[in-house]
């Protein structure tokens, strides 16, 4: 017997093909030595899935809650009863205060075609309220498009014929850890732009330390030598960029003097960079992390024009869309325009009172939102009915009316894509647990609600088949290979003037600077607070299950000497939308001026999380994206 594939679903750039194993009642995973991406091994995280999958405190039976929200006080109930309540609740809310006071919360906790989308067919046959998404890479998808008309990058499998990579504001070794590998194993130069000593930096051939912020007067002033140097590529950027001459002057005015003081990197190497950044021809990796700031769409902005100079028509790596899987979500159902509120004012809708009725699946926004106390104040003070369908009895799902257990992908088919390669892999069920799929749950639903329509009824199966002939992929061989590659079909920039736009005629039209546009940012607070991610979380998933995880604030001992702070001291870190306690660690891999503790763990177990200090203001300009890393905080010892 074949083993069956499985593909981690997590929110993560790598998709990686499992193949899997179900005997004795245990799970065993390894990774698929076929898969030229996961090339046969799988993440310290994913290594752990069989601990996850079998994990004691899974949800076994549906739960209503019968003390004060946030209390834990919940009685067990059968599933009949729990999807009655659910359709009961959704009518009424329907019936007295309209569609539009319904709202689906979901993001990217399975990424799976189905398991992510199918729910959002019932959501849209109701007309209810949409998310517009904007907590994770949304200013850069704006800054990509305003560049190169899509945020659509290289195929990473092309990196083998290229010399240089440069990490830009991303955690790779972390984050994208078959990508580093792959990188590596075809002989990149590998280089890392980052406020932090990562694990990426240290293993980087040159590491270039920025201050935060500082990212788009770094790309300018690289662009300004390479451009006064002569380095660039002077045939394809007369051929194909929009606004070169005018770009060329703006950076002309730019002091490299001013450049170095800002970013705190030096003048010799920002001439470095430039000119093996374009001997080489430097493919730039932009990360999401780095962008969630109120500096981040400028920043990508400059970043993206710097493959352009050395001429390459999409030199970087940031989103990648293979499929579609638009029938997966079946927005035709509606029959009215969605309204879509953005994702980052999840609180500020609830405390206008305009959602009555949240329904949450594959998130976790009671941990991964920014100004948690903003949000549960909302959740505890307004007259909301929160369901929230989920693996385990998360912080969402503590603060909820209802709570369906959840199956995980080794439970079901599914097919993914990948937002990093352009591989499709295939999911199928390898055993049974607990809990039912999104899928499962929507099909409920609807009949409870007593709806006709057949899309609502559509099996697994046939969404799958339907959305592979509608990218003209063949379902046996998926079956067959466990997985496949979408062909790259020849593309050019989807820009207002069709070329790659170094003067931005989008972003003018949103009124922004034709050009990036450099600015400094100051908090109320001395010190900048990054939360990037933890290697062995997924956001705020396995801190339960894989343990490990680190709670430390870092500090340099330069602010820590300021403060009275030692190695271990118990300190509060505070500003004004909260205030944790941890301890605190010295380390000179964090700049002076900075302080870190890791993203979005589960508060219920540590009784805090990094969410309850950080900011939840938007960048307007940049479709409402997080902002979350401009937050700043005082530390004392307590
Ligand atoms: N292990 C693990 N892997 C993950 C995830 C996880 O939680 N854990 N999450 C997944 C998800 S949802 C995503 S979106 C990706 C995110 O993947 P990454 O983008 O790699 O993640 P982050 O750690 O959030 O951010 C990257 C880096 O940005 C740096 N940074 C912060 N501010 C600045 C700045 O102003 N300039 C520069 N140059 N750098 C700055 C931080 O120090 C951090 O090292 O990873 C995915 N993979
Ligand atoms: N401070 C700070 N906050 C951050 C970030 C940061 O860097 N710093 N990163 C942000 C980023 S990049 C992102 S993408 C967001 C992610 O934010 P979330 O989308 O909230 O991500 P997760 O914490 O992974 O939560 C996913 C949830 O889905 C559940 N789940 C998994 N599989 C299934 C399933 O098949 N069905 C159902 N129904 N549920 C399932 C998991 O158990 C988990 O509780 O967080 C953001 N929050
Ligand atoms: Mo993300």
């Amino acid at each position: 017997m074949p083993m069956p594939f499985s593909v981690c679903t997590r929110d993560c750039y790598d998709t990686c093909s499992i193949l899997s194993e179900f005997k004795d009642r245990r799970l065993k995973v390894r990774g698929n030595p076929e898969h030229p991406i996961t090339a046969g091994f799988l993440c310290p995280k994913g290594a752990l899935l069989p601990k996850w999958f079998h994990a004691e405190d899974r949800l076994k039976r549906p739960l209503i809650r019968t003390g004060e929200r946030g209390s834990g006080s919940f009685r067990e109930t059968s599933w009949e009863e729990a999807i009655e309540l659910v359709a009961r609740k959704l009518r009424k809310t329907i019936e007295d205060h309209g569609s539009e006071s319904v709202l689906v919360y979901q993001y990217a906790g399975d990424r799976g075609v189905v398991n992510y989308a199918f729910p959002l067919r019932l959501f849209h046959y109701l007309n209810t309220t949409m998310l517009d998404y904007g907590i994770c890479d949304r200013a850069g998808q704006e800054a990509l498009r305003d560049v190169y008309g899509t945020a659509v990058g290289m195929d990473p499998e092309e990196l083998k014929n290229q010399r240089l990579i440069v990490y830009w504001g991303v955690n790779a070794f972390w984050t994208n850890l078959h990508g580093f590998v792959l990188a590596r194993k075809y002989g990149l130069k590998i280089w890392s732009v980052d406020v932090v000593r990562t694990e990426t930096a240290k293993r980087s051939d040159r590491f270039f330390q920025i201050k935060p912020d500082t990212d788009v007067l770094f790309a300018l002033g690289v662009a300004k030598v390479i451009i006064e140097e002569g380095l660039h590529d002077k045939a394809f950027v007369r051929e194909n960029v929009y606004g070169f001459k005018e770009f060329k002057n703006y950076v002309k005015t730019l002091s490299l003097d001013y450049v170095s003081r800002e970013t705190g990197i030096g003048i010799e190497e920002i001439k470095t960079f430039a000119r093996e950044f374009a001997e080489k021809r430097g493919v730039i990796h932009i990360g999401y992390g780095f962008q969630r700031s109120l500096a981040g769409g400028e920043a990508v902005r400059a970043i993206a024009i710097l493959p352009a100079l050395i001429g390459h028509s999409f030199g970087f790596i940031y989103d990648m869309k293979t499929i579609d899987k638009s029938y997966a979500e079946g927005a035709f159902l509606r029959t009215k325009p969605a309204k879509r509120i953005p994702q980052m004012k999840l609180a500020e809708y609830i405390e206008r009172g305009g959602i009555k009725f949240l329904y949450v699946y594959n998130s976790n926004p009671l941990a991964s939102l920014p100004n948690q106390n903003r949000l549960r104040k909302a959740l505890i003070e307004n007259d909301v009915f929160v369901v929230t369908h989920d693996i385990f009895l998360t912080d969402t799902a503590l603060y909820s009316d209802v709570v369906l257990p959840a199956n995980t992908f080794f439970e079901r088919l599914d097919i993914l894509d990948s937002y990093y390669h352009r591989y499709v892999a295939l999911n199928e069920p390898v055993a049974k647990l607990y809990g039912k799929s999104n899928s499962e749950v929507t099909r409920l639903l609807a009949k409870a609600l007593g709806i006709k329509n057949r899309h609502l009824y559509e099996s697994d199966e046939e969404v799958i088949r339907k959305v592979l002939e509608m990218n003209g992929l063949n379902w046996e061989t998926l079956k067959r290979e466990g997985f496949l590659k979408v062909p790259e079909k020849p593309r050019r920039w989807e820009t207002p003037s069709g070329k790659i736009e170094f003067f931005s005629q989008r972003a003018v039209k949103r009124g922004l600077s034709p050009f990036p546009k450099y600015r400094s940012f100051k908090g109320k607070y001395p010190l900048r607070l990054l939360t990037p991610t933890h290697r062995m979380t997924i956001t705020s998933q396995y801190h339960n299950t894989h343990g490990m995880i680190d709670p430390n604030l870092y500090v340099n001992p330069s602010d820590a000497k300021e403060r009275g702070l030692e190695d271990g001291d118990t300190v509060e870190v505070f500003n004004d939308n909260g205030s944790i306690r941890t301890e605190v660690r010295l380390t000179e891999d964090v700049p002076p001026g900075v302080v870190l503790l890791y993203k979005a763990f589960w508060a219920k177990l540590l009784g805090w999380n990094a969410n309850f200090l950080t900011e939840d203001e938007t960048v307007e300009k940049y479709g409402n994206g997080s902002a979350y890393h401009s937050t700043w905080v005082d530390v004392r010892k307590v």
